[in-house]
């Protein structure tokens, strides 16, 4: 991989962090209701990302994609104008926080009901499909727990039968909220589901970005050449609560999250860097601190929006008041 995408990689790695540690400190500040962080998911949503080719593919994420979704090229913005309910928000200031979306950059609304996306990604393959529309492909994200649920096994052998051009880009993180991989299912790799659908099936390194770039971007190339779909298992660990609003010393031992901690995506991807000298110990220092001040500001300015109107409150709510989102 070329040492300009390795860089890029550490920056979309670097921005989700920032934006999740940001996000969570706003809420303990009291000034969000809720934040929802990706530690631990950066190298595998930075990787999956570069692989995604915008104005092209559509991308079907799951609440988790923050970092897919700034890959893509959402906004820091309008991360914030999300977080703090401002009117100017694609929603109006009335999304539940981490559900966001673009229609310009081919990002779909997110679906609160776990797994329902994978089969509206589905529709998606199958429009293009239909339309004859080659060279593009739907990358459709979402967690372990997702796999459990009926609807996920539905999409996914539809997708084969109809050769969808769709890659399914599991995030598995070893938790369901409270439940743990083992009381969710009898197999290590979620991959090995891939067979019972016909479908190419791989597990990769979460944790690796590149590895995670070269395995989506291979299913993505043979989605948009008509080489139907693919499952790809990032495995990777969450260190934070579920969200802001869950507390994981009631299920899982501080030990397991420490001593997953010792494998962070992010200073273990910077030091590689700087052992093939694509990026300095100064030259990193210096892009996090650029990162920071664009988050800075980028948070100030969406917190000193305008709020939405009381008159609004029924509007997207009742028949009648439809809105078209943008
Ligand atoms: C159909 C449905 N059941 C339950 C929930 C509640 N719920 C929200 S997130 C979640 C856990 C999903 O875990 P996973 O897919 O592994 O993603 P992760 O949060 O670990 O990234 C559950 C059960 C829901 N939103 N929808
Ligand atoms: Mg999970």
């Amino acid at each position: 991989m070329k040492a300009s995408e390795q860089r890029e990689l550490l920056r979309r790695m670097l921005l989700h962090r920032q934006i999740d540690t940001r996000a969570f400190q706003l809420n303990r500040q009291g000034r969000i209701p809720f934040a929802l962080g990706g530690e631990g998911h950066e190298a595998a949503q930075a990787g999956a990302s570069l692989a995604f080719m915008r104005g092209q593919d559509v991308l079907v994420p799951y609440y988790r994609d923050l970092g897919l979704a700034l890959g893509i090229g959402l906004p820091v913005i309008d991360v914030f104008t999300s977080l703090f309910a401002k009117k100017a928000d694609t929603s109006g200031g009335r999304q539940f926080p981490s559900h966001f979306s673009n229609k310009a950059l081919g990002l779909v609304s997110i679906s609160s009901i776990i797994a329902a996306h994978v089969a509206h990604a589905v529709g998606f393959g199958l429009a293009m499909q239909y339309r004859k529309e080659r060279g593009r492909a739907v990358l459709c994200s979402f967690g372990d727990g997702a796999t459990s649920q009926g609807e996920w096994h539905e999409a996914l052998n539809f997708a084969a039968v109809m050769q969808a051009p769709v890659v399914f880009f599991c995030q598995n993180n070893g938790w369901a909220i409270s439940v743990p991989q083992s009381k969710q299912m009898r197999i290590n790799d979620i991959a090995d589901r891939a067979i019972g659908y016909g479908m190419p099936g791989s597990t990769v390194d979460g944790f690796d970005p590149i590895a995670v770039y070269d395995a989506v971007h291979a299913a993505l190339e043979r989605a948009r050449n008509g080489g139907g779909p693919s499952l790809i298992e990032a495995k990777c660990y969450r260190f934070l609560p579920h969200t802001s609003d869950d507390d994981d010393r009631t299920y899982r031992q501080p030990e397991e999250v420490e001593t997953q901690r010792t494998r962070d995506p992010l200073p273990t991807f910077e030091r590689q860097l700087i052992e093939k000298q694509i990026y300095s110990t100064d030259e990193i220092a210096l892009l996090k601190a650029e990162l920071y001040e664009h988050i800075d500001q980028a948070l100030e300015e969406a917190a000193a929006l305008e709020n939405p109107s009381a008159d609004s409150l029924t509007t997207n709510v009742y028949a009648g008041t439809e809105k078209a989102w943008l």
